[in-house]
Parts: structure tokens; sequence; C-alpha cells
């Protein structure tokens, strides 16, 4: 199924209020001194990437519920990640997750993804699951392994992924290793670090000039007592051990409770060594809940210094924005437009922030106004720079709506068939 923009008949119904909301708050803010178009062009060109993984039904180790209609191969699935772009206009980018959606046809796959307006961001590796055929098990790692086989093993996947991604044209490849020990003393940490940090400098040697490294942390999860790369300390100093092209990658699902996410954004940023980010939101752990859903403050405060640094440090590369998450109850597609939705809309809230009034208030230690400010940006109802940002590419005013309204489901599930499974998560 492929929307077209004449398919967008809700936009009539919406337009005209639209237009008043838009107008209002334009008018308001040119009064402050906000350059709204620019807002406007900056929400315009935020793109973000979609897991190849996200868009069946995920599961969790107790069951698995389908929504039907699921995308049966990497074809299907850019053909659901088409028609959110074409509501959302802002999706319009993949990460493959291999060899999960290794394409068939690299020059098929590139027309499809050409035709849908979609770009090949980066490419993730898998060592956390054991491949039929596989000669070597990763039960007890891959990259950090105590034996040199399966890390060799390890290594040349990821060396794979990067040929797959050099065919498509990705120029990244994200290393999220789950690699850790569930028990105290089943792993030297130091051994573990060491083989890990040689491993990926084995993986590096290979990447193209162009090309990123991008290194992803997490503190538990598969294993519960200790991970090799558990923060972003470890992942800024392997990168660090491995060269320039070599960056952290901040998950929002991938810290504890009430860590400052914020805070680790601006260091990385300050240091040149942001390369990755990927939203969801969390009560507890990784849990896969939609972006902003449950703490949309702290997500505010994230972008405001994410838009700090894009602003203030030219040593930081462009990031490379992705949505993990993976969908256990939600029709997937429904998830995705509401977490690209809340993205826009919190990076929007965070353009707003009077950066220079903000420095001139913590200059003269005036916190109740540094709080003022963030504050007025964060309750400012942005929704209609958003939508216009929208209409201007052409997408929907209201995609949710759209998208409903167009019975994208029901036709999938026409088209696939009800009992399809996506490969992912
Ligand atoms: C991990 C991690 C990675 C993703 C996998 C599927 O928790 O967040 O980014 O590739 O899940
Ligand atoms: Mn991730
Ligand atoms: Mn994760």
């Amino acid at each position: 199924m492929i929307i077209n923009p004449d398919q967008l008949n809700t936009n009539k119904n919406d337009i005209s209020i639209h237009k008043n909301q838009f107008d209002h708050l334009a008018s308001s803010l040119s009064k402050q001194g906000i350059e709204v178009d620019q807002i406007v062009d900056k929400l315009a060109n935020f793109q973000v990437a979609i897991p190849s993984w996200a868009l069946g039904a995920g599961g969790t180790r107790f069951g698995r519920f389908s929504y039907y209609g699921e995308p049966a191969s990497l074809e299907q699935k850019l053909e659901d990640i088409g028609i959110i772009h074409a509501l959302t206009k802002s999706a319009g980018a993949v990460s493959l997750h291999i060899p999960w959606d290794i394409p068939e046809d690299y020059k098929a796959i590139k027309e499809l993804a050409n035709s849908l307006d979609i770009k090949f961001d980066a490419v993730n590796s898998n060592t956390f699951q054991d491949q039929p055929n596989a000669k070597e098990s990763y039960k007890f790692g891959s990259l950090s392994n105590t034996s040199k086989t399966v890390r060799d093993q390890a290594i040349a996947h990821n060396r794979e992924v990067i040929d797959i991604g050099k065919e498509l044209g990705s120029k990244s490849i994200t290393v999220w290793l789950a690699d850790g020990s569930s028990f105290p003393g089943q792993n030297n940490f130091q051994t573990a670090l060491s083989h890990t940090q040689n491993s990926l400098k084995e993986i590096y040697d290979v990447l193209p000039d162009d090309w990123k490294l991008f290194i992803e942390y997490k503190p538990y999860e598969p294993y519960f007592y200790s991970t090799v790369i558990q923060d972003w300390g470890t992942s800024f100093l392997l990168a660090n051990e491995c060269g320039e092209k070599a960056y952290t990658l901040v998950d929002l699902g991938h810290h504890l409770p009430n860590t400052n996410i914020e805070q680790i954004v601006a260091t990385l940023m300050w240091k040149g060594k942001l390369g990755g980010f990927h939203f969801n939101d969390s009560k507890y752990g990784d849990d896969d809940i939609t972006v902003g859903s449950i703490k949309p403050y702290a997500l505010f405060l994230i972008f405001n210094e994410l838009v700090y640094g894009m602003n203030n440090n030219p040593q930081n590369p462009e990031l490379s924005w992705m949505i993990d998450a993976s969908h256990n109850l939600k029709d997937p597609l429904e998830d995705l437009i509401q977490s690209l939705e809340a993205i826009q809309v919190t990076y929007a809230k965070a353009l707003l922030v009077d950066q220079h009034q903000l420095k001139e208030a913590q200059k003269n230690n005036d916190i109740t106004l540094c709080q003022e400010i963030l504050q007025s940006a964060y309750l400012t109802d942005v929704r209609p720079l958003v939508k216009q940002a929208r209409l201007q590419q052409h997408g929907a005013i209201d995609p949710l709506k759209t998208y409903r309204s167009l019975l994208v489901r029901e036709q999938l599930v026409k088209e696939r068939g009800k009992h399809t499974v996506a490969t992912g998560l």
C-alpha cells in the first residue's frame, strides 16, 4: 500500500482550524522576536530513522500478540515506513538490522526505498542471538568472549554488516553489544573489556573513511549482573581507543532510573563524540514505550542540550536519529506516528528556548529566571508549528487521524493476510 499526497483528504477538513491556530501562534512568537519560519524549516528537515525490527509485533518472554497484516519481507517493511513517511514527512530513513533484514536484491531494494523517499541510515549488527547454522555460539558473549574463535566470528559478522551497508549507501554501523554476565565471578571484567576493545578495533580497521562506528551502552539486560559496555563512560573510552570515526550512541532506554541523560548528551557533544541517538520512553528500564509518554519534561531537557550542542559544538558531527522501540500492544505504525509527533513537538519546544536570555540569567545566577525561560518554552503548545512543517512538505496535518481514516491497517491485513510474522524483536 502506498499513500499519495492526493489521498490526504483529511487535510481539507483540518486546514482552516490549523491556519487559525498557526497564524495566532506565529504572530505571538514573532512578537517575542522568534523567527518562526526558521523553526518550521528546522522541523521539516528533521528526519528520524525507523528500525526495520519495529514494524511487526514485538513480544515479551511471556508472549507475543500480533495485530495482523505484519510485513513479511523487507520490501513490505519499507512500504510500511513509506506510509508513515508520507503522512508525517519525518521518517525518511530506515535502519536495517542484520541478519534479520538482509536484502535479496540490492538494486530493487534501493529503487523501492528511493521511490518512497527513504534513505538507509545506520546498519545494525546482531551478536546477541545464534543464527541457524552458526559455527560458534554467543551464549557466553561475542566480541568479549573468552574464545578467540567466537570473537573472530562476531568480528567477521560486523565486517559483513559494513559490506551490506556499503551496497545500500549507509554511512554508519551501530554496535549494540549484549555481552555481559549474570552471576558474580562469571566474567573477568578487565579481560572482557580488553577483548571487546580489541574486537572493536578490528571492526574499526575496515570502516570506510566516510563511515562512523556507533557504540551503544546499556546497564543491564539481557544479562543481569554485568554488561561489558554498561555506561556512556565505557562507550566513550572505547570510541576514543578506536579513533575519530567512532562515537558513543545514546539510547534513552539504556539508563538506570533518574539518570541525568541531558548531562550525558552535553558532555559527549562538548567532546564531539555523540554520534547517534535512539528515542523511546521508559518507566523502569528498556521498556520500549512511546516517546514522550512517560517523562516528557525529561525529554525536553535532553532536547534542549541537543539543540544547544547542534548550535555550539561544530566539533560534533550531525547526529543519526532513530526510534528504538518494539511494539507489544499497539499497532506499530500508530505507535511510530505518535513517537514521531512527540519527537517533533519536543524538538520545537527546545528550539523556542531563548538561549541568549538563558545565558545571561545563568551568568547572573538568576536561577528563578533560568527556570522561567525553560518552562515558558516547554509550556508553549507548539503543535501548529509541527503541523505547518508537515503541511509545507505535503504531509498530513493530522497523521494519526489520516492513518485511521484511510483504513491502512485493514488494507494491510487484506493485502498480506492475518498471520504474517515480521522478523525482529
Ligand atoms: C537493543 C538496542 C539496539 C537494538 C536492539 C534490537 O536493546 O537498543 O539499538 O538494535 O535492541
Ligand atoms: Mn538502541
Ligand atoms: Mn534498547
